[in-house]
Parts: C-alpha cells; structure tokens; sequence
C-alpha cells in the first residue's frame, strides 16, 4: 500500500505539465465553452453571470494568496460591464515558449492555461469556480485587458474569447507599479439575463475580504454610485462578529486559533450567542464548502473533547449528570473554519466537500491544543461555555423525548404519515412533489386540482412556529412541523440526522397567498427548511410555486398575469386600457374603468373583458390552480437556493430572531429592495 502511494505521488498526470501537442488539440478553441457554457459555470442565468465576475476576482485572490497583491477593485460599469482590478503582478506578457505568443493571449484564450503557471500554493481559482478567466473572455461579447508590468503598458481585446488584434506596448509606467486590469462584457446570446446586481456581488467579495485581512477589496457601481470598501484587520473573527451582529453573546470577543502544519493552514474563530442553533461557515481556499468535510469534522472532534476534559477537570461537568454529546458543544455556536489546503479534493453531490483525510487531524491537533490553552487562561469565559453546554443536554433530553413521542405516534398510526397528507400513487420519489399549502380551503382545492399520480398535498394550518425562536424540542412539539417531518419521511437535522435516501418527494412546493400573511408563512417555511433540513435547499429540491395575480378575462378566453408587468403586457397586447377607479360612492364606472368589487379585488370591466385580482390561492377553483399553478407543463415555479450562506442566515436571523433594532434596520435598508427578495 505504502509503495503505491509513494509511486503515485511521484507521478504527476502527464496533463499536468509541458504543453503537449495533443492536449491542446483538446483544450484548444473556446468554442465548446459557447456552445455548452452550462458545463463551465453551471447555468446560464443570473447565477452564472455572476459566477463570471467572481471567477475573475478569484484570480485575483489568487495572486493575493502568493503574496504579491493588497487591493482590488471590481467597478459595474453604466454600460453593464465590469472591471475587475488588482495590484498584483500581471499576467505575464513575455513570448510563450511553446505556443508562439504572448502568455497573456494563451491564458485569456485557452482553457487552463492559467493553472499552468503555479503561482501560489493553494488556490481560489483552481476550485469550485475553477474555469479559468478564457471562459469569461469566451463568454462576453468583449474583454479588454490591460497589464502593466516591467515599466510597460500591455493591452488586448477580444470578440467572444478571440483575439482582435495581438498583444500591444500602448504605454510606460512606473516599474514599480504593476497590476492587471480586466473588463468584460458579458455576452447576451449567451446568458438569459445580464444584469448584474451589486448586492449579489457584495456578500462574496465581503466574505474574501473577512477571509484575507491584508487584501483590501472595493465595488463600485457606476450605475447608482453605490460603493463599498471592504478591509478587515481582524480577519475571521471580525466575520464571526459580522454573522452574529443581530445576536446576543456572552462573550466580549470571538476564540480565534490558528497554526499551520505540513503547508496546511488553519484559522477557527467562534462565540456562543444565545440562539439554538449552530452556525458553522467553513472554507478551503477561500470556497464555502457548504457541505463540511474533514476539516469540520476534526473541529467538531476537537471541539467536543477539549470542552469535555476541561469541564470535567474543572468539575463544572459532573459525572452523574446526563452525558454532554457533541450537539451539547455546538448549541448557539457561530463559528468560521478557514482552512488553506494545497491540493483539495472536493467531494459530494455539489462539489463542496473537503475530502482530504489528513486535514482532519491536522485541524484536530490545533484547535484542540490550543482551545486547551485558551480555556485554561480564560477560566472564567470557559465556565459560562461549559454551564450554556449543559443547559442545551438538559433540553436535548426533552427534545429527544419529544421525538420519541413522534416515533410512537407514527408507529400506532396506521400508515405512519400525517391524517391531513392527501398523498400521491407513485412512490419513486424523483417523480414525485408535495406541496406544502397555506391553509385548509386552498389545500382542498389543490387536492382536487392536483394530478394524484405524482403530487402530494399537505395543507397547513396558519402559521407555523418561528423555529429561530424557538429550542429544538418546541421544533419538534410543532403540530404543523412533525407533519412535515413525517411527509417528507427523511427525519431532521442537518446532515447527521437527515438520511436523504428516505426523501419521500424529489421537489418540495411552497404554496402560499400572493399577500403579506402568505409571504410571512412562506419566510417562516423557508426558515425552518434552512435551519432543519438544509440539504433539501442545498440538493436544489426547494420550490416556491408562483400563483398569478390577476386573472384578465377576454372575449371568454382567460389570461392570467403573474405580476404587474405582464398584466399591462396583456392589456396592451389586447388594446385595453385600464384608467384608474372613480369614487364609486359618487359616479357609478364606465367602461374601461377599474372598480372595487364586493369582495374587495380589483375589477374592470369593459366590452369583453375583466381583470380580476386573485387575493388568495382560495378564490381559484380546483381547475384553474391546477391550469395556473401546478400543472408541470405551463406553470413557473422558483427553485430556492443558498448563493451566500452567510447572507442568508443574515436575512433569516435579523427578520426572525430576538433582537427587534437590527430588524428594524434591515427592513429600512432594504425596503426598496423587498420585491426582488430571493433568499
Ligand atoms: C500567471 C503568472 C503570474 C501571474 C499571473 C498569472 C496573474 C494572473 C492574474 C489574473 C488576474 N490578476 C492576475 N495577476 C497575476 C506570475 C508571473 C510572475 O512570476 O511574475
């Protein structure tokens, strides 16, 4: 075994080094990554789009990881393009010794070449979004990119990833001032939408910013003249501080550890805030790895064992009491694991796995030494981490009492699921969807609307419990929660508990009014899903259903309209001009005029046509939700997903949690923004 490996680690993959002829056959021409631009940056909507900026930046990083670079900027442009720059070395613009150009042409225009230059030992660019600055350029309908670099000024441009014209001397500069300077306009052939929103790109560009304190990062938006200087001296565990700012803790500053071993480096800092649940961000060069690995494994060892030993040397932890296990240790935990890992292997359904087995002892050996000391000199602090630690096994043990009660609950009843499930006929879980309805009367018509093969129905009672509020074992008490539990069949928890392979549906539907106690519900839902079961968010089996607004009734023929804009879209299709309501007390409407009806929707009427607003998903017939809403073949539903894990416990924490200031302030900050709210 041993010699094998040995053998292994000598040979590097042929592919690795030297520019084989036939490796450029293969890696050459960015047309495949226009032809197939999923495969590259995983879709080709808003997401992708600004995957091309954050691959950008992270060449940039890169070169901040080698040490040679302190401050980048990244500026949206009116014109909807964007300019990413940095005080780093430059891109190398000397001849390339097999290719017979510019090095800078090679890596702005064929795929990997960048890896090929080994400039740091760990790397941002080579991970996730690992593709490589040519498929930006092959994804833009123009990049410009400008290196300064030997005293000289160099410069290029390209059309969809080709050359316009070689690289050229355009000026002089100071030797000492160096940098590369990319701008690019993102190809609208290409991406369904190319409008890049800042707020997208703030919450990345603050967490590599939070994640390398010497780098300094700015955005700027030429657009709006929004601008944000990110640079944080005190690294991680001024993050920590950031991610509980709308928390409460007992402690004055986060734990921060750090040490290096065998070129792996490692930097944990955390706090206890006094919430329930744990908050664990973990990253290997600078990538979120959302779904841990071994690095989190050898924290949370770590983590677990050190707290016990001390707590029973200290005798804060007494024998006879109930057994602290490692949830005990984690309870209102927020925590950031940044580790630097010279060649990681990503594993797991998304790739955002640490696979590496030796990172988890190095990791353990760390933080365990060193929280050890921490403890020992903070014995005060350390009491209070203890003492939290065993208040969370006492309801730990309610909890699991509670569960029980639901365990034997399933088992006497007949079938095991809940009495209200109207479920589906076929069992094979990638064919099948539930959605989760507010309330009893539009749960019964999507009962009978639904297509019983394949789609569950389980309605929901008006609100359910706000989980952020809330310890695990009042979770689990929830009527409306162990419903949802049982339906899905999978269990709760995160990773440990939640076993995938029992999901009983492939897609889970959110279905609630188009008014603020519907999206209340639905914030709600989307809470518990993110604090309990965050692999089915993570797994992409998350859905928003999207009911219309109005309904415009034409000649006999129905349209319906999901927001405003398609309302007029329609009207305006159809010649219809809709003029705002008189004062129906004093003059009686004419037509083409909008009327409040009875039951209190808006009506107009006119030769022909209504146009009514649909308050509730209640006022549809079974037909028309069917038609609207669930039938697969025409209907539109929003696919949940965690871009920013950090932004999103941002968003559920300050509206759901304890603290009523930072609330107030998000709300005011982002008012203007809560139309296009997506978690
Ligand atoms: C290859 C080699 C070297 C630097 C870079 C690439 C480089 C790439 C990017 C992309 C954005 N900013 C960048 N800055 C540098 C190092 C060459 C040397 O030894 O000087």
């Amino acid at each position: 075994m041993a010699d094998k490996k040995n053998k292994d680690l000598k040979k590097k993959p042929a592919n690795k080094e030297g520019y084989g002829a036939d490796s450029i056959q293969v890696l050459k021409g960015l047309e495949h990554v226009r032809r197939r631009p999923a495969m590259y940056i995983g879709d080709v909507s808003s997401r992708g789009l600004h995957h091309l900026a954050y691959e950008v930046v992270d060449n940039s990083i890169d070169e901040a990881l080698a040490g040679y670079c302190d401050k980048i900027s990244l500026t949206i442009n009116k014109d909807g393009s964007i300019t990413v720059e940095d005080n780093g070395r430059g891109i190398p613009t000397g001849m390339h010794p097999t290719e017979k150009k510019s090095a800078l042409e090679v890596v702005m225009t064929q795929l990997n070449a960048g890896g090929k230059f080994d400039r740091s030992t760990y790397k941002v660019s080579g991970g996730l979004h690992g593709v490589g600055v040519s498929v930006v350029n092959a994804l833009s309908q123009w990049l410009k990119v400008e290196v300064k670099r030997d005293g000289k000024i160099f410069f290029q441009e390209y059309r969809a990833g080709e050359p316009v014209a070689d690289v050229k001397e355009t000026g002089k500069v100071d030797p000492k001032v160096t940098g590369t300077k990319t701008t690019f306009m993102p190809d609208s052939e290409i991406f369904t939408t190319t409008l890049i929103k800042y707020e997208i790109l703030e919450d990345r560009l603050r967490e590599l910013a939070y994640l390398n304190r010497e780098v300094t990062i700015i955005i700027d938006d030429e657009r709006n003249k929004k601008k944000d200087v990110f640079h944080f001296e005190g690294g991680i565990k001024e993050f920590v501080k950031y991610i509980d700012s709308a928390r409460k803790s007992f402690m004055k500053e986060p734990i921060f550890l750090k040490g290096e071993r065998d070129n792996t480096q490692v930097e944990v800092a955390f706090q206890y805030n006094e919430s329930y649940n744990d908050n664990i961000f973990t990253y290997v060069n600078d990538i979120n790895t959302h779904e841990g690995g071994t690095h989190l494994v050898g924290f949370k060892t770590a983590l677990t064992r050190t707290l016990n030993n001390y707590g029973s040397k200290a005798n804060i932890i007494k024998n006879d009491k109930i057994q602290l296990t490692g949830d005990d240790f984690r309870e209102g935990l927020t925590c950031v694991i940044s580790t630097k890992v010279p060649e990681p292997q990503f594993e797991g359904q998304t790739k955002t796995k640490l696979g590496n087995s030796e990172v988890k002892s190095i990791v353990e050996t760390i933080v365990g030494e060193q929280l050890q000391e921490y403890l020992e000199t903070n014995p005060s602090v350390a009491k209070k981490i203890i003492e939290k630690c065993l208040r969370a096994a006492e309801a730990r043990e309610a909890a699991r009492k509670a569960r029980e009660l639901i365990r034997r609950k399933n088992a006497l009843e007949f079938s095991g699921l809940p009495g209200k499930l109207a479920d589906c006929s076929i069992s094979d879980p990638d064919h099948c969807e539930i959605y989760l309805v507010e309330g009893d009367s539009a749960g019964g018509s999507a009962k009978q609307g639904r297509d019983r093969r394949f789609q569950a129905i389980l309605p929901l009672k008006g609100k359910i419990l706000n989980v952020e509020k809330a310890r695990i074992n009042k979770v689990l008490e929830n009527e409306e929660i162990k419903s949802i539990i049982t339906a899905l069949g999978a269990g709760i928890g995160n990773s440990d508990e939640f076993d995938e392979s029992k999901l009983r549906y492939g897609k889970v539907i959110l279905m609630c009014d188009a008014d603020v106690d519907g999206s209340h519900i639905r914030t709600l839902l989307l809470t518990f899903f993110y604090r309990h079961m965050k692999e089915i968010i993570e797994t992409g089996r998350l859905y928003i259903a999207q009911p219309p607004l109005y309904k415009i009734k034409i000649n006999r023929e129905e349209h319906y309209a999901y927001d405003e804009k398609e309302k007029d879209q329609i009207l305006k299709r159809f010649k219809i001009e809709a003029k705002p309501a008189k004062d129906k007390a004093t003059q009686p409407p004419e037509i083409g005029e909008a009327e409040v009806s009875e039951s209190g929707e808006l009506v107009v009427k006119g030769k022909g046509f209504t146009i009514s607003r649909f308050k509730g998903l209640g006022e549809m017939n079974p037909e028309q939700l069917w038609s609207t809403t669930m039938n697969p073949e025409t209907r539109t539903i929003l696919q949940v997903s965690i871009d920013s894990a950090v932004a999103a416990d941002k968003v559920f924490e300050t509206l759901m949690g304890e603290e009523v200031e930072p609330r107030r302030a998000f709300i005011e900050k982002n008012a203007k923004y809560v139309k296009n709210l997506d978690i």
